[in-house]
């Protein structure tokens, strides 16, 4: 039988020799002998021998097992991609805890289905488009000098140039910010040390503030721009009021990142397609892939966001729709915005821990380039400038610029670090993860990831104290990783032990909804959610006692000029009211609080035929109004099973004819 002691050191590696070489090993099945059964006799060296399990197999199982009851060290928080959701997922086991629903709406959490969430859903329309849906990429844990605190998550819509916050208290998405400045992002969400902004830079060009402008003024009329929404911590929330963009040229502005220690104060941007190609693939142009990779340099953004603050401060910017904005001449004039060539269609921008250095990876290019903040500081202290691109905006001389270039092997994206000194960068076109060493330049060693790698994340990888221990490959490509389920196939995150030497390849995990394009890993014990709402009747939202909350005795039915008020509470088993009669047309006001205060006791109502979802936690308190457009009868139950007489949790919404 499977033994606990021969977990224990060499005792493994005795058992695992065993398998692979000991004569002494139980025998492997003669040719035509019927197979062995999948669970041998049990033993670690039959059930290596019935699986086909080498000993790397083993020791990654090893590695990654989580026996039921414990908990993960690690929480991952990974972009949904289109779907618009963040996954929640613990490492090493990989195992997926949570969907946390943000742009999207998302039935199981009843997001988007009752009136609190509704709210947050419409607060991201723009110009009043409703949208339900979002591509996150970037998510961004808050931070206290430069360290996750564990206390909120951002992340940025490219599609539609929003940002959300998720409060972790809860894990529950509060807000949605979006600027009518700009029509796309990328670079976000990248926070400042202390979480004092949220850069939010465009990615594709378009007028400012909106409007049509013809593609042939593209240079005098598109612009991108950067956005620092400021983030008001008490508050829990994004303040667009004390909020300011940077206009900068129509390039193609990509990744950011916030410098930290000595870096602090300033934000990195990359920037594509400085020859501002726009495509006109019918029209006689060449595509935008072709016309956006022509030179052989493009921009890294060096911006003073200090600076930005005081010169908004003094009056400085002017106001394009909702967004106070530094323009261009302004951001030359104050010495806020530097440009530094950067080789090839960069992509990644990254500092190091220590903040003394800033990685670019450019995806055309073989290197990965390390810029030294303290030579940029120089240059701009200095004025040394090579001259301006045609926005007038200073470019500092490369070469000085420059600490070091790695040659680093083909398509390089984005760079993480660990805690001894070293880096991991992506390699797309190579299909690896290159792990060099930072004040060497040099490259140690490289793991090959099944396919095509983009984003990577290590543990605490981004802040100014990485952990080591583990990093996640985030793959373009699963090709044959996984059973076939049609041609839309899931995308493949593969988790990599740091601690051995070699790298080591543990635990493939498909994720099924969205493409996870970055995701940052914090350790667990930085998060202290709650359990339940307190006090009974919260709104999730306002993290307050809702207006129409709900107490046990005061359960009531009232009719009032707007419609029927409904005041219901949910027990387990049942609901007060569980008889709801209204007449065709009428409009129902439901206020519905969950009065428990068990942990887990969560409860679902659901009307059928009315789109009536919501789940309530313990303690929770939802709202939700609807038009009793039918006569008929329509019953109305709990949809998450909660007790032995969960089936009995049920009513009958009774809509009477006219
Ligand atoms: S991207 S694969 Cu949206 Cu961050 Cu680089
Ligand atoms: Cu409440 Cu099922």
């Amino acid at each position: 039988m499977w033994n606990r002691s021969i977990l224990r050191g060499s005792a493994l590696c005795g058992a695992i020799a065993l398998a692979a070489c000991s004569p002494r090993g139980e025998q492997a099945p003669a040719a035509g002998a019927p197979a062995a059964s999948p669970a041998g006799n049990g033993s670690v060296a039959s059930l290596m021998r019935a699986r086909k399990l080498a000993e790397p197999d083993v020791t990654a199982a090893l590695k990654t097992y989580t026996p039921t009851g414990v908990h993960d060290e690690y929480l991952m928080f990974a972009s949904g991609g289109h779907s618009g959701q963040v996954l929640v997922v613990g490492l090493p086991s990989m195992r997926i805890l949570k969907v946390i629903a943000v742009f999207t709406p998302e039935p199981w959490q009843g997001y988007g289905y009752g009136d609190q969430t509704n709210a947050v859903l419409a607060s991201g329309n723009r110009d009043g488009q409703e949208l339900s849906w979002a591509d996150t990429h970037h998510p961004a844990l808050s931070e206290m000098a430069g360290d996750y605190d564990g206390k909120f998550l951002f992340i940025g819509d490219k599609a539609n140039a929003r940002l959300a916050v998720i409060d972790l208290h809860d894990f529950v998405t509060k807000q949605i910010v979006v600027s009518n400045l700009i029509e796309s992002d990328h670079g976000a969400a990248f926070v400042t040390p202390n979480t004092e902004y949220v850069i939010e830079p465009t990615q594709y060009p378009a007028p400012l503030g909106g409007g049509f402008a013809p593609i042939e003024e593209y240079d005098e009329k598109y612009r991108g721009a950067v956005l620092f929404w400021k983030f008001d911590r008490s508050k829990g929330r994004l303040d667009p009021a004390a909020s300011f963009a940077i206009e900068v040229p129509p390039y193609m502005q990509d990744l950011a990142d916030a410098g930290k220690l000595v870096s602090d104060g300033f934000a990195f941007v990359n920037s594509f397609n400085t020859e501002r190609s726009y495509g006109g693939t019918l029209e006689g142009r060449p595509p935008l892939e072709s016309g956006a990779s022509q030179n052989d340099t493009d921009y890294l953004h060096v911006i003073d966001w200090r600076k930005a603050e005081a010169a908004v401060a003094a009056g400085k910017a002017e106001t394009i729709r909702d967004m106070k904005v530094l323009r261009l001449p302004v951001a030359v004039a104050e010495g806020i915005l530097h440009f530094i060539p950067e080789p090839k269609s960069p992509h990644g921008v990254d500092v190091t821990p220590d903040g003394k250095d800033i990685v670019v990876s450019g995806k055309l290019d073989t290197h990965a380039t390390i810029y030294s903040f303290e030579k940029v500081k120089a240059l701009i202290d200095q004025k040394k400038y090579v001259g301006t691109d045609p926005y007038g905006v200073p470019i500092l001389p490369f070469e000085e610029a420059i600490r070091a270039q790695v040659e680093i092997g083909l398509g390089p994206l984005h760079t993480q670090y660990d805690d001894q000194g070293n880096a991991y960068t992506s390699l797309f076109l190579e299909s690896k993860v290159a792990k060099w060493n930072v004040a060497e330049a040099r490259v140690i060693e490289k793991i090959p990831a099944h396919y095509n790698v983009g984003h990577i994340a290590a543990a605490e990888g981004d802040t100014v104290s990485p952990d080591g221990r583990f990093l996640v490959m985030i793959n373009k490509w699963a090709i044959d990783r996984f059973s076939g389920v049609g041609p839309l196939l899931p995308q493949n995150m593969q988790l990599v032990d740091l601690t051995s030497s070699p790298m080591q390849l543990l635990y493939d995990m498909p994720v099924p909804i969205g493409e996870p394009h970055y995701a940052q890993i914090i350790k667990a014990d930085k998060l202290a959610p709650i359990e339940v709402y307190t006090p009974v009747g919260t709104d999730p939202i306002t993290n307050a006692k809702a207006a129409d909350a709900v107490e046990a005795s005061q359960e009531r039915i009232e009719r009032r000029p707007d419609g029927v008020h409904v005041y219901m509470t949910a027990v387990r088993s049942h609901f007060t009211p569980d008889i709801v009669r209204v007449k065709e047309g009428e409009k129902v006001h439901l206020h519905l609080t969950n009065v428990e205060q068990a942990k887990d006791a969560t409860h679902g109502f659901a009307i059928g035929s009315h789109n009536v979802n919501v789940s309530i936690e313990p303690g929770e308190h939802a709202d939700i109004e609807f038009v009793a457009q039918r006569s008929g009868v329509f019953p109305m139950y709990c949809t998450e099973f909660c007790s032995a007489l969960h089936l009995e949790m049920a009513g009958y919404l009774l809509v009477e004819p006219k």
